[in-house]
This record gives structure tokens, C-alpha cells and sequence, in this order.
């Protein structure tokens, strides 16, 4: 079978209209912008190694991609390319030059991607009507009720669809392939997708599945030094040099935060590769890519304490100190203590991020099902320092049931952390999630679930309006991660200025980082640069919202 997995641009047609308009205008938004650098599409890694292996020929188009590459290359600049054009010329030209595509699989795994996804699989649909369309990722497998009647996909995975998308191209030309569906309880089509009995598939046996490996992937050595994970505020590590890799060493997480959806694809059930896997797939990466940056994804990688240390104590045999370790999406504070810390500060970590959410008790046990205990927070945060390694933390404010006092309680309890960057996010409903069905119920979701991601959407509640919860969260970052920043309340200029000027890489316009960079330079004694840096400021300062927010915070210029 000639099997095409495509990543779409990750981004509502919404926003990606939007962005465009925005490009031809000049203009750069610092709360509406959303990261919009390529990520290794793992999961579509793990697909293509089985379907490999069982003699297909595979090929990733990641769209994604390549409208970073054209944002990058300023193809939207340009009066004729449009979104139209961006289509035409990345799906209508691969489909005219690879006319026998059997299937297209579309990976979908946020909700802020389905109308993207869904014009996609309609332009695929017009463009080669033989080639068979299946999806799969966190919004299908939620909202496959709800998708199924559009009409747009021939087939639907749910969950973890490894050995499905294999079975499925392995028997889809039988005569009777129909009825298989009808019997196999994690693939839905236009005629069973109202019944039951689906559920998401789950793989058992980990180590069964081959390595996900980067030969599926054109252009893999470029997503390893620039991708999303290249970058990160906050935390002063030099990642221009590193060749980054996410990996998964789990799946599955057992707690059940009301706001998380991330168990309706990977389950509840913890499941684990063996150290030995995780070590020569590590080993393959270093080989083949001299990946030296290991991003580790798993939800929740030390839930088992005892296997994280022996982890670390395999690759630390093999390889020494020679990686950077991180952990994007955090570490589980409950479970961390000084055995591991040091564990994983021998091989690599260099800055640790944790998921703390939210600054009040109530919130913590109540709204959010987490239960983590703010206090051992604190103790954690005084341990990791102890060991010099930087700390980050995850804020979200303006989850349903938490009034205004509970969220300046997470802003003040972000202030009072002390710690090197706070990462404070608006909730947004998750198609999967405990929430996303209370503020569907209740009415509460503004605009289409497709536009709820970053700051750019947000829930309206009897208790707060969208509004107020955006003000909240601005204010809230202004006054931790700036004007209150650590680094320079520390007086440690040489590392502020390092911190804002990748920040202002970024978004160039952002005033009170260019404010940070200024104190810094001054800090320095550099004067020259903090008078060039002033200069930039005063000619911000002309801009009226600028103009407002120093009179708001009082900054002296
Ligand atoms: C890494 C990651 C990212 C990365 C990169 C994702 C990527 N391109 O691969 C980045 C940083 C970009 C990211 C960003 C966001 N993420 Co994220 N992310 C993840 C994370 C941690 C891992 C994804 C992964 O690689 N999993 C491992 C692989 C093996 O699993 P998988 O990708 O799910 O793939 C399997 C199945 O889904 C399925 N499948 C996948 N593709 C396809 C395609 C076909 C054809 C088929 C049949 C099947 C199929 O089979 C795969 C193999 O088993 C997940 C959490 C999680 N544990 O999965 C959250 C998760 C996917 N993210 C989530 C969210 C919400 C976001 C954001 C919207 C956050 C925000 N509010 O801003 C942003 C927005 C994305 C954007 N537009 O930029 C949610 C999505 C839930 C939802 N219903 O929308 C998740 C589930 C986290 C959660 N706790 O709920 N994310
Ligand atoms: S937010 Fe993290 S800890 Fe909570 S259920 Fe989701 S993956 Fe698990």
C-alpha cells in the first residue's frame, strides 16, 4: 500500500487566515501570538516504523512544517500566496505527483486543529476521490460522533492506533473489509460510528512496537535543531548547539485532573518500554543523529521513582553526562525527591519544570482533581534549588468554578515562588476532558471548541468573563516573569540579558522585555547598549497601549 500520513498546519483555518492577513499587515501581537514552530510528529513516527515493517510504503507530509517554512521564508508577504496558494501548491502538487496514494491518514491531535483537518481531508477527497482517508488523535478519537456525519473520513482510529492502521491496511482491499470494521471494536466508519462497543485502542507491550525512527521523516535533522523545543524562556541553557528528541519512555497517566484529556488516547493504565528499549533507541538517535538533547514527553515519567533512578543509572553508564536532559511538559512534584533529583541532574537535567496550575487549595482539590499540596510545592522548589538547577512552573487561570480571588491567588503564589519563569495559561476546554463536556453543559465555551488554544479563547462563567480572566493573565506575566523577574532581582544581569533577548528574538516589539534587557545592560555597566536599548524603548513608549501600560505599572524610562 502507498500510505501518505499527513500533519497538518497545527492551527484552526481561523487562525491561519489570520496569521496570514497579519504577516502582508506588519503586525505582531504579543498575546495572540502562538508558537508556531514544527514538532517532531512522534506519533506519526511510531505508525510509519510499523507500517514499514510490514512492507508499505510510508511517506510524512507535515504541513505544519512547511507553512512555518513559508511563514519563515516570507512567502505570505508576497501579494498573490495566500492560504489558498499554501494548499495548492503543498497538497494539490503531492497528490497530482503521487497519484496512487492508497490512504491518507491525518493525524489530529488537538481540537484547535479540526477545521483544519477537516478542509484537508475535503481537498483530498476532490483532489484523488479513490485514495481512502482515515484520521486519528485526540479529536477524532473524542469527537468521532460528531465528525463521522460530516462525511469526510472513510475510517476513524481511536487511541493508540499502531496495530490498528496496520490491520487496517493489511486487510482493507478483502471484499468483506466492511464487516471486519463492524467487528473491530477501535475503528469506526460511516456505519458503526454510532454503536457502543468502540472503545480507543491501547497497546499493551510497548517494546512490541519498533523504534519510531526519523528515516520516515524528511528534513529530521533540521526539526532537531530548530524545532519548538529548541527555544525555551526561562531557562539560560544554550540550546543552539543541541540536537533535540522527544521520547517516550510511557504511556498512560493514572491521575484524573478534571482539565486533562490526555487519557482518552493513552488510558489511565500505565504501561512502560523497558530501560533496555529506551537505551538503544537512545543509542540509534546518538548514532544516526548525534541527538544530545532528550526531551522526555511521558505524562507522567516518575511515576514509578525506583524506575526513573534505574534509568538514569543506565544511561548515565552509558553515556555519561553527555546529554541535556528536559522535561517539557513537567514532572510530577508529588513524586520528586532529592534521590531522583540528583538522578537526573548526573545525566543531564538542567532545568526542571513543574505543574503546579493553580495557587489555591480549594481549586487544587476541588475544581481541578490534582490535589497537590502547596506547601510540599515550596519544599520541592527549595530542593531543586539547592541542587542549582533552574525551575519553571505551569499556571493556568480561568477554570470553571474558580472566581477572580482564586486566580490572584495562583498570581500571587506564582510571585511568591521564586523561580526562574511562570508559564501562566488561560484554561481552555479539552474535547476529552471532564471539563470540556461541564463547559459544553453548562454553555459556557465562547466560539467554536476549534479556537480554544493558548490565550486566544477563553470561557466566560457566572463567576469571571473571558476578559477578565485575559487581564488577569497579562498582568499576572508582566508582574512575575518581568517586572518582578528573579534573575533581576538577583542582579544577575549577564543572565536577564541572555533570558529577554531570546525572548525579543521571538517578539520583537515586546515592550517590558526590551525594558528587562535595558535594566540589564545597565546592570552591567554597559552603557552604550542600555542607551541603544532606551532608545528602542522610548520609541515603543510612542505606541498608546505601550503608552498606557507604563503609566499602569509606574515604569520610569
Ligand atoms: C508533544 C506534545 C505537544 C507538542 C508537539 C505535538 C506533536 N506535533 O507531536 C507541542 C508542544 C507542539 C504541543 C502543543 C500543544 N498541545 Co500538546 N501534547 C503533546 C503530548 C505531550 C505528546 C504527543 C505525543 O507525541 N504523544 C505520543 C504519541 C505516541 O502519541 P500520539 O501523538 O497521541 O499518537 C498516537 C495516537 O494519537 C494516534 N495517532 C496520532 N496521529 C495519528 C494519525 C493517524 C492517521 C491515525 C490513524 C492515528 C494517529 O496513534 C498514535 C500512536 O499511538 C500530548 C500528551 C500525550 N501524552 O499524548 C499533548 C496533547 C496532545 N497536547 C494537547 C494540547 C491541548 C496542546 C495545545 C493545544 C496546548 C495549548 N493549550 O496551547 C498545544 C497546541 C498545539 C499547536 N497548535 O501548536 C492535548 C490535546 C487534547 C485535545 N483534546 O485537544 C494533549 C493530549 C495534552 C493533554 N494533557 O490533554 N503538544
Ligand atoms: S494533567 Fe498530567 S497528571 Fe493530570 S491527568 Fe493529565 S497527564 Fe496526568
Amino acid at each position: 500500500m502507498n500510505i501518505t500520513l499527513i500533519i497538518p498546519p497545527n492551527f484552526s483555518i481561523q487562525m491561519l487566515k489570520e496569521e496570514i492577513i497579519n504577516i502582508k499587515n506588519g503586525y505582531c501581537d504579543f498575546t495572540k501570538s502562538v508558537d508556531w514552530s514544527p514538532a517532531i510528529p512522534i506519533g506519526s513516527l511510531y505508525l510509519a516504523s510499523i507500517l514499514k515493517n510490514n512492507n508499505h510504503d510510508v511517506h510524512i507530509l507535515d504541513l505544519h512544517r512547511a507553512f512555518f517554512k513559508c511563514r519563515e521564508e516570507g512567502y505570505f508577504n508576497r501579494f498573490e500566496k495566500d492560504l489558498t496558494s499554501f494548499f495548492n501548491e503543498h497538497l494539490t502538487e503531492y497528490f497530482k505527483s503521487n497519484n496512487c496514494v492508497d490512504i491518507a491518514g491525518l493525524s489530529c491531535l488537538f481540537n484547535v486543529v479540526s477545521t483544519t483537518v477537516e478542509f484537508i481531508a475535503a481537498l483530498i477527497k476532490k483532489l484523488s476521490p479513490k485514495t481512502t482517508i482515515i484520521a486519528g488523535g485526540h479529536y477524532p478519537t473524542n469527537m468521532y460522533k460528531e465528525i463521522m456525519p460530516k462525511g469526510l473520513f472513510d475510517y476513524i482510529i481511536l487511541g493508540e492506533a499502531e496495530e490498528q492502521i496496520t490491520w487496517l491496511s493489511k486487510n482493507i482491499k478483502s471484499i468483506k473489509f466492511n464487516e471486519l470494521v463492524q467487528d473491530n471494536p477501535y475503528i469506526v466508519d460511516q456505519k458503526t460510528f454510532q454503536s457502543e462497543s468502540k472503545q480507543p485502542a491501547s497497546i499493551a507491550e510497548l517494546d512490541v512496537l519498533p523504534f519510531p525512527i526519523l528515516e520516515s521523516l524528511p528534513y529530521a535533522s533540521d526539526y532537531l535543531e530548530n524545532s519548538i523545543d529548541s527555544e525555551r524562556v526561562g531557562t539560560n541553557v544554550k540550546k543552539k548547539t543541541f540536537k533535540s528528541m522527544s521520547i517516550f519512555t510511557s504511556r498512560g497517566c493514572p491521575m484524573k485532573c478534571t482539565f486533562c484529556a490526555s487519557h482518552k488516547v493513552h488510558g489511565r493504565k500505565v504501561r512502560f518500554h523497558s530501560i533496555d528499549y529506551m537505551i538503544n533507541y537512545i543509542e540509534y538517535l546518538v548514532d544516526k543523529y548525534e541527538v544530545n538533547n532528550l526531551l522526555i514527553q511521558d505524562d507522567m515519567f516518575n511515576y514509578s521513582k525506583k524506575r526513573a533512578i534505574d534509568f538514569c543509572n543506565k544511561l548515565y553508564h552509558k553515556y555519561g553526562d553527555y546529554f541535556n536532559i528536559e522535561f517539557p511538559n513537567g514532572l510530577a512534584v508529588w513524586n520528586l525527591d532529592e534521590e531522583l533529583i540528583l538522578g537526573l541532574k548526573k545525566v543531564g537535567l538542567k532545568a526542571i519544570t513543574i505543574a503546579v496550575e493553580s495557587g489555591n487549595e480549594y481549586v487544587q482539590k476541588n475544581i481541578l482533581k490534582k490535589n497537590l499540596n502547596l506547601n510540599i510545592v515550596k519544599q520541592k522548589v527549595e530542593l531543586v534549588k539547592k541542587h542549582n538547577i533552574g525551575i519553571r512552573a505551569f499556571y493556568v487561570i480561568g477554570f470553571i468554578g474558580e472566581t477572580i480571588s482564586m486566580m490572584q491567588d495562583t498570581i500571587n503564589f506564582a510571585l511568591d515562588l521564586d523561580i526562574d519563569w511562570s508559564e501562566i495559561k488561560i484554561f481552555t476546554p479539552l474535547a476529552g476532558s471532564e471539563m470540556y463536556e461541564l463547559a459544553r453543559k453548562k454553555g459556557y465555551m465562547l466560539g467554536d471548541t476549534s479556537e480554544h488554544v493558548f490565550g486566544r479563547c477563553a470561557i466566560s462563567t457566572p463567576d469571571f468573563s473571558a476578559e477578565t480572566v485575559k487581564e488577569i493573565q497579562y498582568d499576572g506575566n508582566i508582574r512575575v516573569n518581568f517586572l518582578n523577574n528573579k534573575l533581576i532581582r538577583n542582579k544577575q544581569y549577564k543572565e536577564a540579558e541572555q533570558t529577554f533577548k531570546k525572548l525579543v528574538q521571538k517578539v520583537p516589539n515586546h515592550f517590558f522585555a526590551h525594558w528587562a534587557i535595558w535594566i540589564a545592560l545597565k546592570g552591567q555597566g554597559k552603557t552604550e547598549f542600555a542607551e541603544n536599548e532606551h532608545n528602542i524603548l522610548k520609541e515603543l513608549a510612542s505606541n498608546i497601549s505601550n503608552a498606557k501600560l507604563i503609566d499602569k505599572y509606574n515604569i520610569k524610562l
